[in-house]
């Protein structure tokens, strides 16, 4: 198993709602673990098209037996059960699901760069993560 930590946003439709289903979801997965949660926080957007609505964000702590490019597509997978279509980058989004963190892995491949580049810039993410570290 391998410590994980996810980065979870929310500023389009039921916003708490949505990232507590996806919290669900991702319980649900095989080999798959929450060891903890943060508080959900209300943040203003950071980039992105002026006047987006403002952000739920979140953080996890897991535990995974998924590689990275595995876990990645289970998150786009939940990301697109609960309603995310394409969209304008850093734009308003039902759901993100974000890998900050995987062990002490360092990945740069095309798909999937971890950390997660802008992650120690942002403190929408910093913030919630600091609680499950
Ligand atoms: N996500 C972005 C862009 N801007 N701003 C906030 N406050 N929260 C986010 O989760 C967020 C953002 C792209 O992923
Ligand atoms: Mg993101
Ligand atoms: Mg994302």
């Amino acid at each position: 198993m391998v410590i994980c930590y996810i980065g979870v946003g929310s500023n389009l439709g039921r916003r708490r709602k949505n990232i507590k289903l996806a919290i669900k979801l991702l319980a649900a997965l095989k080999d798959t673990r929450i060891l903890k949660t943060s508080k959900i926080f209300k943040t203003l957007p950071c980039g992105g098209p002026a006047g987006q609505p403002d952000f739920l964000n979140a953080a996890l702590k897991i535990s995974t037996n998924f590689s990275p490019l595995v876990l990645l597509k289970k998150l786009k997978k939940i990301e697109k059960e609960l309603g995310r279509s394409a969209g304008v980058r850093f734009g308003p989004r039902v759901i993100d699901l974000d890998i900050l963190l995987y062990g002490d892995r360092s990945i740069n491949s095309k798909v999937l760069t971890v950390p997660h580049p802008r992650m120690f810039k942002r403190d929408f993410v910093i913030k919630p993560l600091s609680q499950v570290l």
